[in-house]
């Protein structure tokens, strides 16, 4: 379904949350509207299968419809995975149920925050710290360390800024120009952006990987990065290739 939730001109513009009208809308608003979703998404599949291996719990935590944990399944054949999505919005929970129906793969409505993820070999965090507050942010990382397998790995992928003010201009307008290039009117691209205001306070690529390091994470790379997207592996251990 196409995304229209800021076509019209609205008198009010309310905080972004995600409801119902933005379940109907979302892999095609997420996917029209961060850049590299469309790589970071499988990648994300790719490392975390073969981090699994035979068997092992991986941790979706704020997986709106599922798409990394679907991901995760389709890159695996092993029978005895377990890849747990966690997110606080029952619309997303609900609709995740009803498109991911793998006996692998089990949904809860619950917040991340108070999600326990003993064992977990693989925590996955795509584009959802970005909507915690900025103090709850280093107590979740070394809580998910301190959980977490010995092996464990935990890939996080954020919207960053820079400490650069002109090249932040020149990667802002060069998404302005993107999302135009995907369809979005100026209105569209304006409304969201004061919604989204108050509720997305983002780091950059600096401060994430101090914080990695400040959790407790012996290594932390970013693997990729469009724009003012960046992703990153974090290892409890350094990984035996
Ligand atoms: C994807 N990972 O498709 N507890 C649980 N869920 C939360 C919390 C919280 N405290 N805060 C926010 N969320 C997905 C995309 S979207 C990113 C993630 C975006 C959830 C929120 O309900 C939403 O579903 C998700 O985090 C963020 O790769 O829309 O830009």
């Amino acid at each position: 379904m196409h995304d229209n939730v800021y076509v019209d001109k609205q008198q009010h513009i309310v905080d972004f949350a995600f409801n119902k009208d933005v379940v109907a809308v979302f892999p095609d608003m997420i996917r029209r509207s961060v850049p590299g979703y469309e790589t970071i998404i499988p990648m994300t599949g790719l490392i975390a299968a073969r981090h699994l291996g035979d068997e092992g719990t991986a941790y979706d935590l704020g997986c709106s419809l599922g798409a990394s944990t679907l991901a995760i399944l389709q890159q695996s054949k092993a029978a005895k995975i377990h890849v747990v999505g966690i997110d606080n919005s029952s619309a997303m929970i609900e609709e995740a149920r009803q498109q991911i129906t793998d006996s692998r793969a089990s949904f809860e409505c619950a917040d991340l925050l108070s999600t326990p993820v003993q064992d977990a070999k693989v925590v996955v965090l795509n584009f959802v710290a970005q909507f915690l507050e900025p103090q709850e942010r280093l107590a979740l990382f070394t809580r998910l360390q301190a959980e977490m397998h010995p092996d464990g790995l935990l890939i996080v992928s954020e919207k960053v800024r820079n400490m650069d003010d002109t090249m932040q201009s020149v990667f802002d307008e060069t998404h302005l120009n993107w999302k135009r290039a995907n369809g979005y009117s100026d209105l569209e691209v304006s409304q969201k952006r004061q919604a989204l205001e108050n509720v997305m306070k983002v780091d950059t690529e600096e401060m994430q990987l101090q914080r990695f390091q400040e959790a407790g994470f012996n290594v932390a790379k970013q693997w990729f990065r469009c724009l003012n997207w960046a992703s990153f592996l974090v290892y409890k251990r350094l990984p035996t290739s």
